[in-house]
């Protein structure tokens, strides 16, 4: 396969961008390559700067449901640009994405930003504001984008590149941060007992997806909502990948279960810049200019990429059926991907929740951090080797998911299976 195209922009880029790339799972480093330069999407298709074509698993890391490139986005986008791309002043194209988002996910009332991470920073400021408390519960191996306060025992790309911390984030920041064990309600209840009074939130991925697809144990959530409740914390569901993803609802209507506050991304912006954060009227009365919690944003409600995210959005609005396909397909992938383990002898489990899955390379599911990281990323590494050399493009990592959108065909999910039982086959199973 022909890489001197994207070889030569590496070489570019490492000059005068960190690792040459401006978010650090895309530099390929955990799978030991040099990233493919990306030109072009369509569909189930990625195409790099040297032509060569991939089924894409990636999905823009999630924001795809339609595939890439849809002409219902497109043609929105196209439009909206011609008269203008920001005004810095209200526009009716926010009106129109608020009012479908909380009509789609059953909350109060939501702020748009800018990135899952700016998604996280504003609920988390608004639970402090509205609980007058100060300490936060995550789970290690969850990753709520790159707040200081949030970079303790994370995920994505920070476990990616074996790091779960980050330098440059003062102690004094994370002193109000706790971690729990992911599928363990008692370690969140014994962070209560330990604090009494002092925690504003327990912030959760509903499926942990930044460790590889990891799924909620039968009634882990319902004792989050259940702890939180009792000692007057709010519960946060992080659902910048399961948003929009697993149900119009996203995880609240999927599994049943309100949050107090939720945060969204990816999906919601159709592809371009867009986060939010949402929930309960009476927390988000708390918000400038209403109250007394500041947070802003520049580009916040973006007119062109409110177009995307309401183009996608509506999509879903219209075609609620869009879920059962791609459940069907990423279950078709799923037991393929299993099959072919088997047959190749690797020890690989596949977990997959709706449309997000992951094969990891275990002999048992990862359950928690400590599971996950047990796996084989060296075996992981030959095999996203193999698969990229055979036109499937999957997550740089072990510890990320892949993304089956309403594109990926039965040609696409049979053209996987095979491209694996090949990649699997010449990987050395110890
Ligand atoms: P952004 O700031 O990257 O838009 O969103 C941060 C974020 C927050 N919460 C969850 C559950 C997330 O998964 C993310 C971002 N996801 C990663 C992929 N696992 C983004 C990819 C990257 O960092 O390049």
């Amino acid at each position: 396969m022909n890489t001197a195209t994207s070889k030569s922009l590496f070489a570019r880029a490492g000059r005068v961008l960190p690792g040459g790339v401006n978010s650090p799972v895309r530099a390929f480093r955990s799978v030991g390559l040099d990233p493919r330069f990306i030109v072009s999407g369509n569909g189930s298709r990625l195409t790099d700067a040297d032509g060569n074509v991939f089924i894409d698993y990636v999905s823009s890391w999630g924001p795809m449901l339609f595939g890439h490139n849809h002409p219902a986005v497109r043609e929105a986008v196209e439009r909206t640009v011609r008269d203008g791309l920001g005004f810095g002043a209200p526009s009716p194209l926010e009106v129109d994405m608020a009012e479908l988002a909380t009509r789609l996910t059953g909350i109060d009332v939501i702020r748009m930003v800018n990135s899952g991470t700016e998604a996280v920073m504003g609920a988390i400021r608004v639970a402090r504001g509205f609980t007058k408390r100060n300490k936060v519960v995550k789970f290690a191996g969850c990753y709520h984008g790159h707040s200081d306060m949030m970079l303790v025992k994370a995920g994505s790309g920070l476990l990616t590149g074996g790091v779960p911390d980050s330098a440059g984030v003062p102690p004094g920041v994370t002193a109000d941060t706790l971690t729990a064990r992911y599928n363990d309600a008692d370690s969140v209840e014994a962070l209560f007992k330990e604090n009494p009074d002092a925690i504003a939130a327990v912030i959760v991925e509903p499926v942990a997806a930044n460790m590889g697809v990891v799924p909620p144990k039968d009634g882990f959530l319902q004792a989050l909502r259940d702890i939180s409740q009792r000692h007057g914390a709010l519960l946060i569901f992080d659902e910048v990948i399961t948003g929009f993803r697993l149900a119009p609802g996203g995880a609240q209507e999927y599994f049943g279960i309100r949050a107090d506050l939720v945060t969204y991304g990816k999906i919601i912006g159709g592809g371009m810049p867009v986060g939010a954060y949402g929930g309960r009227r009476d927390i988000m009365e708390m918000v400038a200019p209403l109250g007394p919690v500041y947070q802003a944003g520049t580009l916040s409600g973006n007119p062109v990429a409110m177009t995307a995210g309401l183009a996608q959005l509506s999509m879903i609005d219209r075609d609620r059926d869009v879920y059962a396909r791609i459940d069907r397909a990423a279950a078709r992938l799923a037991d393929g991907l299993a099959a072919a383990a088997r047959s190749a002898g690797a020890a690989v489990t596949v977990s997959r929740v709706g449309s997000l899955l992951t094969a990891f390379f275990l002999p048992a599911p990862a359950v928690d951090y400590e599971s996950a990281v047990n796996s084989d990323t060296t075996a992981y590494a030959a095999y996203f080797a193999g698969m990229l050399d055979r036109g499937i493009y999957l997550a740089p990592s072990q510890f990320e998911a892949m993304f089956v959108s309403a594109a990926h065909s039965d040609e696409d999910i049979d053209a996987t299976v095979n491209a694996a039982k090949e990649a699997l086959a010449g990987i050395s199973h110890a």
